[in-house]
């Protein structure tokens, strides 16, 4: 019974689990959803009764009533005081939601170090300043993620993967959210907060995982005929596992983009048919 109970609430509630901020949004959520629950029983059995107590008669008059000031004030003022606090619960809340905190003692010990901290007005880091950096790309129609480690000043040369982002457990991971041409929307549910990708625009958002394991999302606005390809998983890995798949993703793209090089020079040195003919 117990069972049938948490997995109908689950049913009708976010889905959490994942990282601190969805679990926060997850209690905030069941907050309001226990308050309402009472209020639509007390209302709807007021009503129930009234119905069954006061059903018409043969030759009964009803009382006639006008108005009744204590009944009033009593439901404008319960419904203000219901009103201020949640607002007093939210507010008191909002900080955890919003803000990173920071990575576990078994985390990624390299984030936010030698060169992996990017600093911003807008984003907000945890209290020690240390986070692993991600930029999230969204374009028609798949998900790139940027990963910090750029061989070269400009930027260029940092590691990235499509579709599945790999993370590391118990760190904190702060997300650097673009687009590249329409609104998409990153959300995997059970890492809680759901962002727009905007063109030329900057959102900013951040999970810190727990436990091992793939957590499934779906680009969440509707951005043109490949829309439902656009899924989005996160994958997360021990530290040390993070750390390898990170390098081994930036000696493959390394080696590809060497070979690419190459193979440009060899086109450029040629001359081609058209060449010949169209001096
Ligand atoms: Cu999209």
């Amino acid at each position: 019974m117990s069972h049938l109970v948490t997995s109908t609430l689950a049913f009708f509630t976010p889905q959490s689990g994942g990282s601190s901020n969805a679990d926060q949004i997850d209690s905030l959520y069941k907050i309001t959803l226990y308050i309402a629950l009472v209020i639509f029983v007390a209302v709807e059995g007021a009503l129930g009764y009234a119905l069954w107590k006061f059903r018409a008669r043969k030759g009964a008059v009803p009382a006639q009533i006008r108005g009744n000031t204590r009944l009033e004030v009593g439901w404008t003022v319960g419904a203000a005081v219901v009103l201020v606090g949640l607002a007093v619960i939210t507010f008191a809340k909002l900080s955890s939601i919003q803000n990173p905190s920071n990575s576990g003692p078994n985390g990624a010990q390299s984030v936010g170090e030698s060169g992996l901290l990017y600093a911003s007005a807008d984003r907000k880091l945890p209290p020690n300043g240390k986070s692993l950096n991600i930029q999230v790309i969204g374009r028609q129609y798949i998900w790139q993620y940027v990963y910090p480690g750029a061989s070269e000043p400009d930027g260029l040369g940092a590691p990235y993967s499509y579709e599945q982002m790999v993370v590391p457990t118990n760190t904190t991971v702060t997300l650097d959210i673009v687009s590249e041409d329409v609104v998409h929307s990153w959300w995997i549910p059970e890492l809680g907060g759901k962002f727009q990708a905007v063109p030329g625009y900057h959102n900013y958002s951040w999970f810190k995982v727990s436990k091992p394991g793939i957590y499934r999302g779906q680009c969440a606005a509707l951005c043109g005929r490949g829309h439902a390809r656009m899924i989005a998983t996160v994958k997360a890995v021990p530290p040390a596992q993070f750390e390898a798949w990170l390098a081994y993703q930036k000696q493959e793209i390394g080696q590809a983009n060497a070979e690419a090089k190459v193979e440009r020079a060899k086109l450029g040195s040629q001359t081609g048919a058209g060449q010949v003919e169209n001096p």
